[in-house]
């Protein structure tokens, strides 16, 4: 038996289904790229939205690349379970807020009229950092942005709204970026710019793009994950997500239209975003890179197994509270101190089996704001980060390829980089001058020194 509207008086015991008539709700949110995070996080809000307070927000999936999610999720009428797990235990539920999941190039028409829609009011993405299409110094490259890229469908369909006199649109970045909003909104008018400059205006005038920053480890799900789930809720899911109890929405309040009160079920609205987004990105997200890659190097598969290992663990510690923390001017009432013992309990979570090697993913796109922007800030002071640039060498040799497979956009340049300059040159190749990575930072001499030695 397969999770479907028609399945759910079946389902086991203990897990709870949607707490709403779903067809009762209309589509307010178009979301690009619904993998395993967005159903883990903003869709889950806005299930409890819906539950306790009702409104228009189902949300349309958009997938802009290969049909395995719709392909997951409709025949299940965008229904999934959502588990979250912990030492204690699984706990399930059924998540109705996807109201359906539609492949962009196979359904533009369709995926158009959704965003050009009336009732449609915020398009949020979780395109990873890639998925932006920017060119190494940030702007948006145009021929990455092609046609099949999120920029062009919405671009049609802003000139439909404004044709028809209606309102702009709310864009949401989901994504590990810093200033992920201001990123979006310059990016997505140079695209205009580009192709329709006739737009930008009204673009700027009707449409908002809070930044937010965005936080729940969600691991890719396996098979194993799917046949314990099944054995959980009691048929078959092949949507399901597996996630931690924690969860954090700080989000940027600067909307152009009605948005759910996400605020009433654990988000935070604030007028700055920023102080949160960058401890989150130099703290956590640097963190989880340094464990990535170091960890790899030292033997180990998953997070917890990383954390735990006595050799790693005080350069987390050092990386996370001496360098990332003390980069950053924290908020009001921001304890960084505190943030750093969270961290390190969520990442010991033996439950979640969260791979080194899917944070690996994508190091070129991740390490500016990750490592770099710290790395920046202290130089500026005469300081120095000792853990982050050893998390630096073990990249380099991740992307020699020692670790196996690069997956990374990048990938090629910067196995042309190694070809070319060689261990003794390679720090230097891609960080400095017009190197991939240039622009961030610049290692002095006695970085350099220091990175090489472990190459
Ligand atoms: P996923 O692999 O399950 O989904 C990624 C989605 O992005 C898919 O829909 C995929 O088709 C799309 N995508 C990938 N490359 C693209 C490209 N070049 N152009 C357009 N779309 C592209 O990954 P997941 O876990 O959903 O994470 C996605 C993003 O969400 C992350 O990159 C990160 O920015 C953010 N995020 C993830 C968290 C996590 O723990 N998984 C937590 C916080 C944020
Ligand atoms: C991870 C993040 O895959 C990665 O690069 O560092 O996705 C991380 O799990 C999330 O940002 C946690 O909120």
């Amino acid at each position: 038996m397969r999770l479907s509207n028609a399945n759910l008086a079946a389902l086991a015991s203990g897990v709870t289904p949607p707490r709403y008539d779903r067809e009762a709700h209309g589509v307010g949110i178009v979301h690009f790229g619904i993998g395993a995070f967005h159903r883990a996080h903003m869709a889950a809000y806005t299930d409890d939205v819906m539950a306790a307070d009702g409104g228009d927000w189902r949300i349309l999936g958009v997938s802009l690349r290969s049909p395995g999610v719709r392909d997951q999720m409709r025949p299940q009428d965008g229904l999934y379970s959502l588990v979250e797990r912990s030492k204690s235990g699984s706990k399930a539920h059924i998540i109705g807020a996807v109201a359906d999941v539609l492949v962009a190039s196979e359904e533009r028409q369709r995926l158009i009229a959704a965003l050009a829609a009336p009732k449609t009011h915020i398009v949020s993405f979780t395109i990873t950092e890639k998925g932006y299409c920017r060119a190494p110094d940030g702007s948006l490259d145009l021929v990455l942005a092609d046609d099949r890229s999120a920029y062009s469908y919405l671009a049609e369909a802003l000139a439909q709204r404004r044709d028809a006199g209606l309102p702009g649109l709310t864009l949401l970045s989901c994504d590990n970026l810093s200033g992920n909003g201001g990123q979006l909104a310059r990016l997505m008018r140079a695209y205009l710019a580009h192709h329709a400059p006739d737009l930008t205006d009204w673009f700027d005038s009707h449409c908002a793009c809070p930044s937010t920053m965005v936080d729940r480890i969600v691991p890719a799900t396996t098979e194993e994950d799917r046949s314990e789930i099944q054995t959980l809720i009691g048929m078959r899911d092949e949507a399901a997500v597996v996630t931690e109890p924690f969860s954090q929405w700080v989000i940027e309040d600067n909307f152009a239209g009605p948005r759910p009160a996400w605020e009433k079920h654990g988000a935070q609205m604030t007028a700055n975003v920023h102080a949160f987004e960058n401890a989150k990105l130099r703290m956590l997200n640097g963190a989880h890179s340094a464990l990535a890659y170091l960890g790899l190097q030292r033997g180990h598969e998953f997070v917890h197994q990383a954390i735990a290992d006595p050799e790693l663990r005080p350069a987390i510690e050092r990386l996370m509270r001496e360098e990332a923390a003390t980069s950053l001017v924290p908020a009001e009432g921001q304890d960084l101190d505190a943030y750093a013992d969270a961290l390190i309990e969520r990442f010991r979570n033996p439950a979640l089996n969260h791979r080194l090697i899917q944070i690996a993913m994508d190091g070129s796109q991740k390490i500016p704001q990750r490592w770099l922007e710290t790395l920046a800030a202290h130089q500026a002071q005469g300081g120095q980060c000792p853990a982050i640039i050893s998390a630096i060498a073990a990249w380099l040799l991740h992307i020699r390829g020692d670790n196996g497979i690069v997956d990374d956009p990048m990938a090629q340049t910067l196995k042309a980089a190694w070809e070319q300059a060689g261990a003794s040159q390679v720090a230097k190749a891609i960080f400095s001058g017009d190197g991939p990575l240039a622009g961030t930072w610049e290692p002095t001499a006695a970085d350099l020194e220091l990175i090489n030695a472990k190459l």
